[in-house]
């Protein structure tokens, strides 16, 4: 898996005195088209235990929506979800034609990188915050 971001790809807990671990790769933000206020955040997420991602926020947007694609007629359409589950020990991909993380209208145009965090739910209904500086770029990754 060619990985995107050479630093930050890792974001363990162990600093909040519980031992679950989150691991975020390929992170990318597709950048703004011009005239137009939203945009899209892939990622792929591992967890060590189950999780819920409940939604996020970000300083740049007023709002962040888990969405999934769904074809109805013919019809590619988005739909909005209040959360998904990030089973234990397996990677939730969110790329292109799939999951993907709506961020709803920029307030200001982001630079290279953009601040998002993420909200989780673990099963002991414990709130997991994790912050991700990502890249904004034209295209994600490419699979070898
Ligand atoms: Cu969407």
């Amino acid at each position: 898996m060619k990985k995107l971001i050479g630093l930050g790809l890792y974001w363990g807990l162990a600093s909040l005195g519980f031992a679950q671990e989150i691991t975020i790769t390929e992170a990318w933000v597709r950048s703004i088209r011009q005239g137009t206020q939203n945009s899209v955040l892939y990622l792929n997420i591992h967890s060590d235990q189950r999780l819920s991602l409940v939604g996020g926020d970000s300083p740049l947007t007023e709002a962040v929506e888990l969405h999934s694609m769904q074809l109805t007629n013919d019809i590619m359409s988005m739909k909005k979800l209040e959360t998904i589950t990030i089973p234990s020990k397996q990677w939730v991909s969110f790329k292109p034609g799939g999951l993907h993380i709506m961020l709803l209208g920029f307030k200001k145009l982001p630079d290279k990188e953009m601040n998002i965090t993420l909200h989780f739910v673990n099963d002991k209904q414990q709130k997991i915050q994790k912050t991700l500086k990502v890249p904004v770029v034209q295209t994600g990754p490419s699979k070898p």
